[in-house]
């Protein structure tokens, strides 16, 4: 009797073991997993964004999948603060939210607004970072960013690595070069190709790791929000020989509105590019031919960077899970490759500001076909809770573009604001208001678009007036 009672137990809870695991698996599984591709300085210079120049096919193939958004533009034109709107949904409206430790200086004070991650985390996903998603690569901060006692994103993360080999650092695999070696501010070159397998630069182990962590979630039971952040084309742009082989006799497209603006409101002496890597002695703005080998670095280190998103997209398809997964590819912001005669962001002109956004979902409709509206970085965080059932926390800037990835031709408000320093830049379907402050005066600078020709005193005066209303208070 005993013996068929101890049967009888275990029978019940095989019974429940075996029914709470089916109704889990059917909880999670209408939810979809995220695949948050985050790249850093990344110009909308593709070739699904029609540039023919470029090398791009895994990217492009990844437009021809899923919806491409011509006109996505970013909350700020540098690293931390345009993560920090990504991260956030939120605008980084004050000056004090203006840096780069803007997250980490947040969380320290535990007032940094819930994050992406940590919405997904709190209902029930396993989320991942590998690389760079928030300022610091791996979201540790302290010296050499790796202090595990100082952590960037609080709650955001079940876990987040940063692969960093012979750097043995992220800061030093952040801005190194081939061979484990660390730059050294003034004096590592600012372009260096070599030959080698990917691995020879971090993004080749960032995107192992991210191919380990892909097969590991094929076993994963709950939902996952996985990030992976590349770190090229930012600078210093190096890339293994046979992605320089793609451009090294590639005739280049004219740089566009190469000249340095009159009104110079926000232009700068390009300090990064010029002040934190050697040039061999090659003179500012002298040398034609140097601008054009740059670029060319610039563009070996873009088609690098699209090898690597290429070994993760045919990892997430050979897990088996491609079609319960949203992908969405970001750039965090532009670059003025010589336009404006600026090497660099951190400026409010349309170069700096204009970055890649492609968002594929299984079963698309109209895939291939680009959205045209203004659209920006924080309206990411609504579409990413809207798409996958949960609620977005109250307060966010960000609109949910569920709408044009249903119809491309969707209209959005229309309008996208950028933030730096005192200054701020409104985009609208014709036109970029930027209101600049400098020592209490303010000035407009007013762009037309298709950029063709300069507006007359008298449409300024009339844009300066509608638009007036749309600058954004702290
Ligand atoms: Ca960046």
């Amino acid at each position: 009797m005993a013996h068929f009672n101890m049967k009888l137990t275990i029978l019940c809870i095989l019974a429940l073991i075996t029914f709470s695991s089916t109704s889990f698996a059917k909880k999670t599984s209408n939810k979809p997993n995220i695949l948050l591709i985050c790249v850093d300085d990344l110009r909308p210079e593709l070739g699904c964004y029609g540039k023919d120049h470029m090398h791009t096919p895994h990217m492009d193939s990844l437009a021809q999948q899923g919806r491409l958004f011509s006109r996505h533009y970013v909350q700020a034109p540098t690293c931390g603060i345009s993560r920090f709107s990504l991260l956030t949904g939120t605008y980084p409206r004050t000056p004090s939210l203006l840096k780069n430790s803007v997250m980490h200086n947040l969380s320290k004070k535990n007032a940094l607004p819930p994050t992406l991650p940590q919405v997904f985390k709190e209902n029930g996903y396993t989320t991942i970072a590998v690389g760079k998603i928030s300022h610091y690569p791996g979201g540790l901060v302290g010296k050499e960013w790796n202090n595990p006692k100082q952590v960037e994103l609080l709650g955001a993360w079940t876990k987040s690595l940063m692969p960093c080999g012979e750097w043995k650092t992220p800061k030093k695999a952040m801005h190194g070069i081939a061979g484990g070696i660390a730059r050294v501010r003034g004096k590592t070159p600012a372009i260096e190709i070599k030959e080698g397998p990917d691995t020879i630069y971090p993004d080749g182990l960032i995107t192992n790791t991210a191919v380990e962590q892909l097969s590991e979630l094929g076993e994963e039971k709950k939902p996952w929000f996985l990030a992976v952040g590349l770190i090229k084309p930012h600078l210093p742009f190096t890339a293994p020989k046979k992605y320089w082989d793609l451009y090294e006799d590639k005739k280049l497209p004219a740089i566009a509105n190469p000249n340095k603006p009159t009104r110079n409101l926000t232009w700068h002496r390009s300090p990064e590019f010029f002040g934190s890597y050697s040039h061999s002695g090659k003179k500012r703005g002298k040398d034609t031919d140097y601008a054009a080998h740059v670029r060319r670095h610039y563009y070996a280190s873009v088609s690098y960077a699209d090898a690597q998103i290429g070994k993760i997209l045919s990892a997430l398809e050979q897990s088996g899970q491609q079609e319960n997964t949203i992908i969405v590819l970001w750039g965090d912001h532009g670059w003025n490759l010589g336009e404006r005669s600026i090497w660099g962001k951190h400026n409010l002109y349309e170069e700096a500001l204009h970055a890649p956004l492609i968002i594929r979902m299984p079963h698309m409709k109209h895939a291939g076909i680009p959205a045209n509206a203004i659209t920006e970085t924080c309206d990411i965080f609504p579409t990413l809770c809207e798409l996958s059932g949960l609620k977005a926390p109250k307060g966010l800037d960000g609109t949910s573009l569920t709408a044009q990835l249903k119809k491309p031709e969707a209209p959005t408000d229309g309008l996208a604001v950028s933030f730096w320093r005192n200054s701020q830049s409104l985009r609208t379907d014709q036109y970029r208001l930027t209101r600049y402050v400098k020592d209490g005066k303010t000035d407009y600078n007013l762009f037309l678009f298709p950029e063709d020709k300069a507006p007359d005193q008298q449409q300024v005066l009339e844009v300066t007036k509608t638009l007036s209303d749309k600058f954004v208070n702290p």
